[in-house]
């Protein structure tokens, strides 16, 4: 008979594994509960790209040992499938994006099932799916009934060969990214979610969830939160003033000028005082620069412009003149709108005061220029470190302490006054598309906006044949008029249906709560659900995701929250960052470069086992990791040797156990599933490779095969299904426990390791060969020389050089 190919192996188990549901987590089970959440993926015509192949396995991989553990595991997947690209495609193909995107699922579906991953099929979802979006659009209903939604005005770009008004994130490079036309402005009604109303809350949650420290950070920068001092300085010769705003009031003797910004509406009244001579330059300044967005006026890299009024400001601490310009990098959007420049501190700054030949000022004596003359890029210092100088009463002291005394003087003059501001904006929540939920409001001349009632819901998006806006730029969906045309729920009146359309992030908000109800038709989610699986455990995502994504999803989850709808204030207790797949020599995967790997050829040249192993062995988790086909067929070459080698105790297992396998075994399964959790799973791999090369010749019994099968089944699951099978063993390896790893067998290889401190082996301890370094260093406080030698001293490095020595270097 022909011998099996994995990939036949692979489609037998799939289909067991789908038809009789063993990933299928039963929210009425006893079990505690685990929920894994991946980002769920944007069905692109492209199918899945191996970065997702790879994030999903290690998740899955995850699951698979915390089920093993034990735990009920969630690991569900869905679509967030309204956007741009299948909305730019119905266009240029005149097909309906719900068809598109259907075809796009099914591919992507069928490419998840043949890598095997453990996903519970019968809560998919779809954000495109009315029974789905009802929920989204009941959401925003919430808001609105709690005045965290409300209509407002704003400049938005405008693509004048389109007639649309464009999304900020559709601009690239100041072009309307579909048709590479330059955009300009126009002022439209926009819907905005009021999240900088929980921008504290926001902030100060962080301590509840176990982000890594740069996920945190990238929130609280976001958010913004800083103390300001706005300051007066007064016009001369004139009772006019303007305020500036700055974070840094120490540096204010370092002040050589005053920059206003174009739409600053106090120029209006300022401007019978500008003389003659340069009132036309001003005015043709302000003209042009009200012309460019605020992306193109703030980008780095571009020259500094700027106008001379002509006029000259009053420094209210040291009573200097300073000139006073108009320049376009200040916003009004930022502070006051008026800054004043400390070029010796500030980059922004250094080179506007280059342009116009302005004098530096250097008030910080820094670590890392001292004293020296502020004449290069590289010696503006922006920091909080060193002592000021140049400044009068103010030198000697730190600049924190600086800041402090020259705020509580503006104070007592009048002059000055902190502020606490932030960077965070209001939620910009419409669009003007065809591709995404209809937002459930009405409009009636009687009545004003009218909320639809909730059992009207979902409100669903017509089928049309154009998907171009209208001629007034108007979203799409004003052309359908007897969509548009409506009855008002109020009065029973003429009414017309909103026609914006809710941003990408509206259905990718809340989808984690829906994997928990998924068919649920009145409720978004059951409560007794949410209170059982609320919050998530652990949530992967790419890095292009910790800041907006993770802010606006904390943000609805917490105002679900204090409606009284989920259970806590944060809907993900961990957040993960996996790498990237890099193309052979660290270059990225890019069709030009012809270096794209595509899941599905791997499936089909390797299999589903030996794709998914060798994705988990190219590299650490969160590190990039490059291709190797080389690397593959090592990985290859493994699966094969371990396949062979069970395969070969099955049909002819060892008479007697061997004891010393059986302990290396244990200290195996101990090793993987520890590394897993800790999400090494590359070094669980090589140790369980390196196992089975130090072991090629021999024979394991029963219960050690076992043992070595539940070790991979994470990684390889079809293989080790197989092998289970062929042992004698009942369908699911996947439902059995984690092998029982017995004390004994784990801590008899103990090693010795000398202990040098500041370069002098002061002792040698006694600790497990596999110890980390952080037991190696447990151990180690509790010997005799650690109160001789390190008690007092703070310790500045340790490192243990696995099995060989211990080092310490204190402070
Ligand atoms: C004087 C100063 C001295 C500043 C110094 C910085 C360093 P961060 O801290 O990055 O949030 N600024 C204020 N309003 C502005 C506006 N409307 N448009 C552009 N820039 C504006 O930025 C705060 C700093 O941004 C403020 O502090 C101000 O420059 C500038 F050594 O004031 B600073
Ligand atoms: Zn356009």
């Amino acid at each position: 008979m022909k011998k099996k190919t994995f990939q036949e192996i692979e489609k037998k188990w799939q289909e067991k594994w789908w038809k009789s549901n063993i990933y299928h987590a039963d929210t009425d089970s006893d079990k505690e509960k685990y929920y894994v959440l991946v980002e769920f993926p944007y069905p692109s015509g492209q199918g899945l790209h191996i970065g997702h192949a790879r994030s999903y396995t290690f998740l899955d991989v995850y699951a698979r040992v915390k089920r093993m553990e034990g735990y009920n595991v969630l690991y569900p997947i869905g679509w967030d499938a309204f956007g741009l690209p299948a909305e730019n495609y119905a266009i240029k193909m005149k097909v309906n994006p719900n068809v598109v995107v259907d075809q796009n699922i099914e591919n992507f579906r069928r490419q998840a099932k043949s890598m095997g991953w453990s996903f519970d099929w019968e809560r998919e979802i779809k954000t495109t799916d009315p029974k789905y979006y009802k929920w989204t659009q009941w959401i925003f209903l919430q808001f609105l009934k709690n005045g965290l939604a409300y209509k407002g005005e704003a400049v938005m770009p405008w693509c004048p060969k389109c007639k649309t008004i464009c999304a900020n994130e559709e601009v690239v490079d100041g072009k309307h990214e579909r048709c590479g036309t330059p955009v300009s402005k126009k002022k439209a009604s926009q819907w905005w979610f009021a999240i900088t109303k929980y921008a504290d809350r926001l902030i100060e949650d962080l301590k509840y969830v176990d982000y890594p420290d740069f996920v945190k950070a990238s929130q609280i920068n976001w958010i913004g939160k800083k103390e300001w001092a706005d300051v007066t300085f007064k016009i001369d010769n004139s009772e006019e003033s303007f305020t500036v705003s700055t974070t840094r009031p120490d540096t204010i003797f370092g002040v050589t000028f005053i920059v206003v910004a174009p739409e600053h509406p106090a120029i209006e009244k300022i401007k019978h005082l500008i003389p003659q001579q340069y009132k036309e330059d001003v005015e043709t300044y302000i003209e042009k620069a009200l012309n460019k967005s605020e992306l193109d006026r703030i980008s780095e890299g571009r020259e500094k412009t700027g106008v001379f009024t002509g006029l000259y400001a009053i420094n209210p601490i040291n009573n200097k003149k300073v000139p006073i310009y108009v320049a376009d990098f200040v916003l009004m959007s930022v502070g006051t709108g008026a800054v004043m420049g400390v070029p010796a501190h500030d980059l922004r700054d250094f080179e506007f005061a280059q342009k116009f030949d302005l004098p530096i000022i250097r008030t910080i004596k820094d670590p890392e220029n001292g004293d020296a003359p502020v004449d290069s890029k590289e010696k503006v210092y922006e920091g909080w470190d060193g002592v000021m100088i140049n400044s009068d009463f103010l030198n000697g002291l730190s600049p924190k302490e600086a800041k402090e005394k020259v705020t509580e003087i503006l104070k007592e003059k009048g002059l000055g006054k902190s502020t606490i501001r932030y960077h965070l904006r209001d939620w910009s929540f419409s669009r003007k598309h065809y591709w995404g939920e209809p937002i459930p409001v009405v409009y009636c001349d009687k009545c004003g906006m009218v909320p639809v009632p909730e059992e009207d819901l979902p409100i669903e998006l017509p089928y049309v044949e154009s998907y171009e806006p209208n001629e007034d730029g108007e979203s799409p969906l004003a052309n359908i008029t007897d969509w548009v045309n409506t009855t008002c729920p109020n009065c029973g009146g003429p009414a017309k249906r909103e026609t914006d359309t809710m941003p990408n992030w509206a259905g990718s908000n809340w989808y984690y709560m829906r994997y928990l109800d998924p068919h649920n038709d009145k409720e978004f989610c059951r409560r007794d659900i949410l209170d059982k699986w609320m919050p998530v455990d652990i949530y992967d995502g790419g890095s292009e995701h910790i800041t907006l994504h993770l802010l606006y999803s904390r943000f609805v989850y917490k105002v679900l929250y204090d409606l009284g709808f989920v259970p806590g204030p944060e809907p993900y207790k961990a957040r993960r960052i996996h790498g990237l797949v890099l193309g052979e020599g660290g270059v990225k995967m890019s069709k030009s470069l012809g270096n794209v790997i595509n899941p599905d050829d791997m499936v089909e040249k390797y299999g589903a086992d030996i794709t998914r192993t060798y994705l988990m062995f190219m590299g650490p988790y969160s590190g990039n990791a490059e291709w190797s086909n080389k690397a593959v067929e090592g990985v290859r070459k493994f699966i094969e040797r371990y396949y062979s080698l069970v395969e070969m105790s099955i049909k002819n297992p060892a008479d007697v156990e061997d004891i010393e396998v059986t302990k290396e075994l244990h200290r195996l399964v101990k090793f993987v599933k520890d590394n897993v959790l800790d999400f090494k799973f590359n070094t669980a791999v090589a140790k369980i490779m390196k196992f089975v090369n130090s072991h090629k010749n021999i024979r394991l019994t029963k219960s050690q095969a076992e043992i070595l099968l539940k070790a991979l089944a994470p990684f390889a699951p079809h293989l080790t299904e197989e092998l289970w099978e062929k042992l004698g063993n009942e369908f699911s390896i996947h439902q059995q426990l984690w092998p029982e790893i017995k004390e004994e067998y784990l801590t008899d290889k103990i090693i010795e390791i000398p202990v040098q401190i500041d370069g002098k082996v002061r002792t040698v301890i006694k600790v497990p060969k596999e110890a980390s370094e952080n037991e190696v260093w447990e151990r180690f406080k509790k010997s005799e020389a650690f109160s001789k030698y390190l008690n007092e001293k703070s310790v500045k490095t340790k490192k243990y050089v696995s099995g060989r020595i211990f080092v310490v270097v204190t402070a």
